[in-house]
């Protein structure tokens, strides 16, 4: 089953949208795999982001993505990549439609709340960064089998 890996940036840990935003991913019917409340080493946010190395902007998401808290997470379902990627809303909020993660809560793109994975590729190699394979929980769904 697919996974991805998705995480409450600092803006949006001080603006107490962690239980929001997990709220909108279970309600859709994804399924939570591994959760945790983390300061980012900057070793980290620029192995992470490393395909932006070269974009001018690098410096500022390094320091912005380091500047406190985030909540990281492995979510697991059908399509949750791209699904999850729709839910976020397009990366500028300027351009995120109402309903939308970014589009709901965010008006400029250094600050726009959320992070999730943009493949499979990406998917696997950010799961691996951020989480060891024992903090990553099997387990049945025992109720509410309805949306999958
Ligand atoms: P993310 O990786 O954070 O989920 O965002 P994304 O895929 O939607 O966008 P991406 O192109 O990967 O850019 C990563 C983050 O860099 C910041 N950014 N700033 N100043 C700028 O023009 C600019 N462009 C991108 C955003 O915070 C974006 O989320
Ligand atoms: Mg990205």
């Amino acid at each position: 089953m697919e996974q991805t890996f998705l995480m409450v940036k600092p803006d949006g840990v001080q603006r107490n949208l962690i239980g929001e935003i997990v709220s909108r991913f279970e309600k859709k019917g994804f399924q939570l795999k591994g959760a945790k409340l983390m300061s980012i080493p900057t070793e980290l946010a620029e192995e992470h982001y490393g395909e932006h190395k070269e974009r001018p902007f690098f410096g500022e998401l390094v320091d912005f993505i380091t500047s406190g808290p985030v909540f990281a997470m492995v979510w697991e379902g059908e399509n949750v990549i791209a699904t999850a990627r729709q839910m976020m809303g397009a990366t500028n909020p300027k351009d995120a439609v109402p309903g939308s993660i970014r589009g709901d809560f965010a008006v400029t793109v250094g600050k726009n709340v959320i992070h999730g994975s943009d493949s499979k590729e990406s998917a696997e190699r950010e799961i691996g960064l951020f989480f060891k394979e024992e903090q990553i929980v099997e387990y049945k769904k025992l109720i509410n089998d309805w949306s999958n």
